[in-house]
């Protein structure tokens, strides 16, 4: 093992590869094809600042102009069972993962929302770019070359990090948009260094694929996933509550189910995940396989947990307040509106009447959207 596969991981990476440039434009040219496309469909929604990177994102050298290799970087953020949340006195599920989403019917009665799991631990972005940060550090002790740029990115950049992913050897692109390791699973992050450094590049296997296998599809509650590999955004839960500023649209709110903030319907169903539960062996190595076990900062001993209890969310009378109890996780991603939103609509979900009184808090208090918002969920709870 070199120096540098040592070093990634020993920083808790779960698997890695390494490409050459050339490859990456190529596979970039390719996407931009199914972008250009997709966005055409306003599939995109209002994520504006996608078609604003667009011009960064198809031209990696707009960053390094000497750009030679990217390095790609995989961790696994959940084992696919409960992240076992207790009680404990915060507000972390107590029952270790009935909690979990379901197609909008089942949970009914509880006063709980679901966080989805990438969500649970610590804000991905900082935990994983601080790793980054000192791999860059450690890339510029490898040569003497005079200047060792690199370019460092989680998710926010100008990256398409799945194309990066799927390029690196780390994956292969499944029906539900996701980057599938066939060993590790798709409860993966993916992370990117750019450098003008040549790094030798790492060999790839063969990928396997999705078969005639249609379970997220199916599994997707709003029917998002229109075509094997496609999402309309505009209809992700995923969308709807973290990146969407405005109102859910009615049609979708019950489909919403207990799903407070994110969706894994289609990550829990998937096959590649199951089996990682239950074959600790996996089946074929893919990238270079790194650590095995989930960096600590991502479960839920360091952030918000599995689940939020409705009525504290709903209780959240300032944006101080909201940043006290959410600074440092991907819930701050919602805002204090957007998350009293997403409250409002899993309380109409949920049943309980006791969530009513904090319900009618909102009507009498707060602005338009959520006044809306609460007065669907009360009509939801006393019929
Ligand atoms: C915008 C965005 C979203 C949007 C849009 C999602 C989407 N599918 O594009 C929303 C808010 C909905 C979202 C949701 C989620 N996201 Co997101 N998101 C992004 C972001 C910022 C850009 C993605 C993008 O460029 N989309 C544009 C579309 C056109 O690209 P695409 O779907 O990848 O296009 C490919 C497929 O269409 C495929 N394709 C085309 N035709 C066909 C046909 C077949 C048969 C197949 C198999 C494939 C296929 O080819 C294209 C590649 O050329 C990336 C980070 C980044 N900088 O790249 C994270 C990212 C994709 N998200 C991530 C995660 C974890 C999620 C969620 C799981 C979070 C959650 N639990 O709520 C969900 C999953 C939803 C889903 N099923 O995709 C991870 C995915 C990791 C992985 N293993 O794949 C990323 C990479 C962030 C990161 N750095 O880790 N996300
Ligand atoms: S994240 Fe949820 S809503 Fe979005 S495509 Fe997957 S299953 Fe459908
Ligand atoms: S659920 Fe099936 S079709 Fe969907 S990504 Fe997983 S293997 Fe592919």
């Amino acid at each position: 093992m070199t120096s540098l596969e040592q070093f990634i991981k020993n920083q808790g990476w779960s698997v890695y590869g390494i490409v050459g440039i050339d490859e990456v434009k190529t596979a970039l040219n390719r996407h931009k094809i199914v972008f250009d496309k997709w966005i055409s469909n306003h599939f995109q929604a209002d994520m504006d600042y996608l078609e604003r990177m667009e011009e960064d994102r198809f031209h990696p050298e707009n960053k390094i102009p000497d750009v030679k290799s990217v390095i790609v970087l995989g961790v696994v953020y959940s084992d696919g069972g409960s992240d076992g949340g207790s009680d404990g006195g915060s507000d972390r599920g107590s029952d270790g993962g009935s909690d979990r989403g379901s197609d909008g019917g089942s949970d009914r009665g509880s006063d709980r929302g679901v966080v989805a799991r990438y969500a649970v631990g610590k804000d991905y972005h900082k935990v994983l770019k601080k790793r980054l940060v000192s791999l860059a550090g450690f890339l510029e002790t490898l040569s003497s070359k005079n200047e060792i740029r690199t370019y460092q990115s989680v998710d926010s950049g100008p990256t398409v990090d799945r194309v990066l992913a799927e390029c690196a050897g780390l994956g292969f692109f499944g029906k539900n948009c996701n980057i599938i390791n066939p060993k590790n699973g798709s409860y993966m992050l993916i992370a990117s260094i750019m450098t003008n450094l040549e790094l030798p590049v790492t060999e790839k296997v063969r990928m396997p694929n999705c078969g005639d296998c249609t379970k997220c599809q199916n599994a997707c509650p709003t029917g998002a996933l229109i075509s094997p590999g496609v999402i309309d955004a505009r209809k992700c839960i995923s969308y709807l509550t973290i990146e969407n500023k405005g109102s859910i649209p009615i049609s979708l709110r019950s489909r919403i189910g207990n799903r407070l903030f994110g969706c894994d319907a289609c990550l829990e169903c998937c096959p590649f995940n199951l089996r990682r539960t239950k074959n600790e062996e996996g089946n074929l190595p893919a990238g270079r396989q790194g650590s095995n076990s989930i960096i600590p900062e991502l479960t839920s001993e360091y952030g918000v947990g599995e689940s939020l209890d409705l009525k504290k969310v709903l209780s959240i009378k300032t944006d101080e307040e909201f940043t006290e109890l959410f600074a440092g996780t991907p819930i701050m991603r919602a805002k204090r509106i957007g998350l009293i939103r997403n409250a409002c609509i899993v309380a109409g979900n949920s049943g309980d009447i006791s969530l009513i009184p904090f319900l009618q808090n909102i009507v009498n208090k707060e602005d338009d959207m959520l006044k809306e918002s609460a007065q669907w969920a009360l009509k939801q709870l006393i019929i």
